[in-house]
């Protein structure tokens, strides 16, 4: 997969793209991230990437051009059209299943925003999806491409160490994920559940579906209304 992402601080991105499992995966050729400055496609002396809002208000907003110019430029990079997804607070929450649907793809092209927002003919023009992280309301795109970067990457085929570590992830059985211990069998006398130790594999593959079922009653249950009641 290849990934670009438009941005005024590219320097956002460094750190967080060059740990762990994303950066194995660039390092592999399973993802390959490229970041690309907008205000280098911005005229005058000033480079100038906002303006004021027609019909009066506060703060400021992206300018179609340089967001233009940056994303045609971009898109002559690589062969594949890419799918094009603005991060803005107005678009569709962002949710693991997106996450799945977005790893299927051979290109991204992420635009992330500052400001009050995009001048809405970059929506338009571009015919791109809108995508937020949840219901707050960010400084910029940028921490929310990096989570949609997060997200997709590791369930990029080979990304992960452990095939079968994304299978069990919570959410993606639409519940929680289980309570997972791991040594020592007490710490500071809580006690490792019994049964986890006991060896008997389908007594614990039941324990833990019906602690994911408890515990998406208890802190999500929005999660459970949607969907065929689980057994
Ligand atoms: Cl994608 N952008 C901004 N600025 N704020 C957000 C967001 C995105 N998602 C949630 N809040």
């Amino acid at each position: 997969m290849r990934i670009d992402v438009l941005t005024l601080f590219p320097e956002m991105f460094e750190s967080p793209l060059s740990y762990s499992i994303v950066k194995r995966a660039q390092e592999q050729g399973i993802v390959e991230i490229a970041l690309t400055n907008i205000r280098d496609f911005a005229m005058g002396d000033y480079r100038k990437v906002d303006d004021k809002p027609y019909g009066g208000g506060p703060g400021m907003v992206m300018m179609p051009g340089p967001v233009f110019d940056c994303f045609e430029h971009v898109q002559s990079l690589a062969p594949s059209k890419g799918r094009v997804i603005l991060l803005t607070p107005q678009g569709q929450p962002f949710h693991q299943a997106k996450a799945a649907e977005l790893s299927q793809q051979k290109r991204l092209i992420l635009i992330a925003g500052r400001y009050e927002g995009f001048d809405e003919r970059i929506r338009i023009g571009l015919d791109a999806e809108q995508i937020s992280i949840g219901d707050y309301v960010l400084n910029g795109g940028e921490l929310a491409a990096l989570v949609v970067i997060d997200a997709v990457v590791r369930l990029l085929p080979e990304a992960l160490g452990d095939e079968d570590s994304a299978k069990d992830d919570s959410f993606s059985n639409g519940l929680l994920e289980y309570p997972q211990y791991t040594r020592p069998e007490v710490f500071r006398d809580m006690k490792v559940p019994d049964i986890l130790l006991s060896g008997d594999h389908g007594k614990i593959a039941e324990w833990r579906r019906q602690q994911s079922l408890d515990r998406t009653r208890q802190h999500r249950p929005d999660l459970l209304d949607e969907s065929d009641p689980p057994s």
